[in-house]
């Protein structure tokens, strides 16, 4: 399926969803009442084309049916439950048959395939076990390829160094920050990660600049391969970077993708960017149509260098939610963070933090200085200040340079970047 014409892609995709749409409307009350007041039934969905009949599903319709409202299955024939750690409110809970979680794992392994990851290789897998997808959905998916898992899970660093060390892992698999902070604890520990087998990080989770994976491929000496995925769709795994590091292909006979502009919810043209909307095409237990993934992305249809026909997803570097609006000017995290990693004298950890004052908005970017730093401050301050100002037409209201080491790094789970103090 990964070099299918776009023919035979196409009438795998149309008969899959046939089926999907016809378990959501037989057996998700949620998905039967949308179809009934919408005036439309399983019949009106005959090809992907006419998916656009249908409204969005949202992280919302999931609040509304927690916990397993949207499932499609009674719990006898769920086999996995996984849950997304919403920053607000109830998780999402997510759960898989065994045929789902086949599914799953052959999603992962094909991905590691793309990423030049062989049979004969040990993948330390260091994304968090237990509800959230990373670990276990990374797990089953080495595998399935037949490669080495080490299942050693989030945080533990030094052990983590050990173990790259000892059993001379190829492939890490961890958050873009963890890689980084891995590097760290390796330094202090007297052991470079350059010299060890270690030859890719498979990170994802969290967004990821252009200089951010530059930095990681530089101080653990390895290839960085972006994979992505979110709970509610699988996991780990709706798609990935090949060798060629350019752009993630999504396994469209899995998962169909669309790109709408999030503000008028009307589909963007190819290769213009907007928020990515998913279907499951082979999931039973728990079957979504169009749903409102919030990151932002655009689609490419040009078959690869590698070979592979499946559409291509830009790096995401944002989710819609996570725009950054202060005294009228917006932007993301990731513009900041593609500015100070310009400057060779920032490390690549750095912090936002928002506050309100009287009723002014007030911006605090905090960057970290490299460890051997010995330049001017002032001077560098300036320099930084000014590359924001013309880069992203803002200037913060106050730019802090701190110590190497100063800004607390993430051990387990997802990084924050972003402290927004306004409205406590
Ligand atoms: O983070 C699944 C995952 C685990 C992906 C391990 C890759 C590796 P959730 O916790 O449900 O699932 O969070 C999903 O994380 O909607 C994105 O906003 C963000 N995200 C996931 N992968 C990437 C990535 C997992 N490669 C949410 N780049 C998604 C940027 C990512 N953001």
């Amino acid at each position: 399926m990964e070099s299918a014409s776009r023919d035979e892609l196409r009438e795998v995709q149309n008969s899959r969803l046939r089926a999907a749409v016809q378990n959501a409307y037989e057996n998700v009350d949620f998905y039967r009442e949308t179809f009934d007041e919408h005036g439309l039934t399983p019949d009106d969905i005959e090809s992907v084309e006419d998916l656009s009949k249908l409204p969005f599903t949202t992280k919302e319709n999931f609040r509304d049916n927690y916990p397993t409202g949207m499932f499609a299955v009674e719990m006898d024939d769920v086999v996995r439950i996984h849950a997304s750690s919403g920053t607000t409110g109830k998780p999402k809970i997510v759960g898989y048959t065994r045929d789902d979680l086949d599914v799953w794992s052959k999603a992962v392994a094909r991905c590691l395939v793309a990423a030049g990851i062989g049979a004969d290789d040990v993948v330390q897998n260091a994304y968090g076990y237990g509800l959230f997808t990373g670990g276990l959905g990374l797990h089953q998916g080495v595998e399935e390829l037949g490669a080495t898992v080490i299942p050693i899970g989030g945080g533990n660093t030094q052990r983590q160094v050990e173990m790259l060390d000892d059993l001379g892992s190829d492939v890490i698999s961890c958050t873009p920050s963890y890689a980084l902070y891995l590097a760290e604890v390796a330094d202090d520990m007297g052991i470079d990660v350059r010299d060890l087998p270690l030859r890719t990080v498979i990170f994802g989770a969290e967004p990821c600049t252009e200089p951010m994976r530059n930095e990681i491929e530089e101080r653990l000496g390895v290839t960085g391969i972006d994979i992505y995925g979110l709970s509610e769709i699988v996991g780990p795994g709706v798609s990935i970077e090949c060798e060629e590091q350019d752009g993630l292909h999504i396994w469209e006979d899995y998962f169909y993708p669309e790109v709408i502009d999030p503000n008028t919810g009307d589909p963007v043209a190819e290769g213009e960017e907007g928020e990515l909307v998913l279907t499951t095409l082979a999931k039973d237990a728990l079957p979504v149509l169009r749903y409102r993934t919030g990151d932002l992305t655009t689609l490419n249809y040009d078959t690869c260098e590698c070979g592979r026909t499946c559409v291509r997803m830009d790096n995401i570097t944002g989710r819609s939610d996570d725009l950054i609006i202060v005294r009228g000017v917006n932007f993301y995290p990731s513009e900041v963070e593609s500015v100070v990693l310009e400057f060779d004298e920032v490390a690549p950890h750095y912090r936002i933090d928002l506050r309100r004052e009287g009723n002014l908005d007030q911006l605090e970017i905090t960057v970290e200085l490299v460890e051997d730093f010995d330049g001017s401050s002032t001077d560098l301050e300036t320099r930084i200040g000014k590359r924001l100002s013309n880069v992203l037409s803002f200037t913060p209201d106050e730019l802090n340079l701190v110590e190497y080491g100063d800004i607390a790094r993430t051990e387990v789970g997802k990084v924050q970047r972003v402290y927004d103090h306004r409205g406590q």
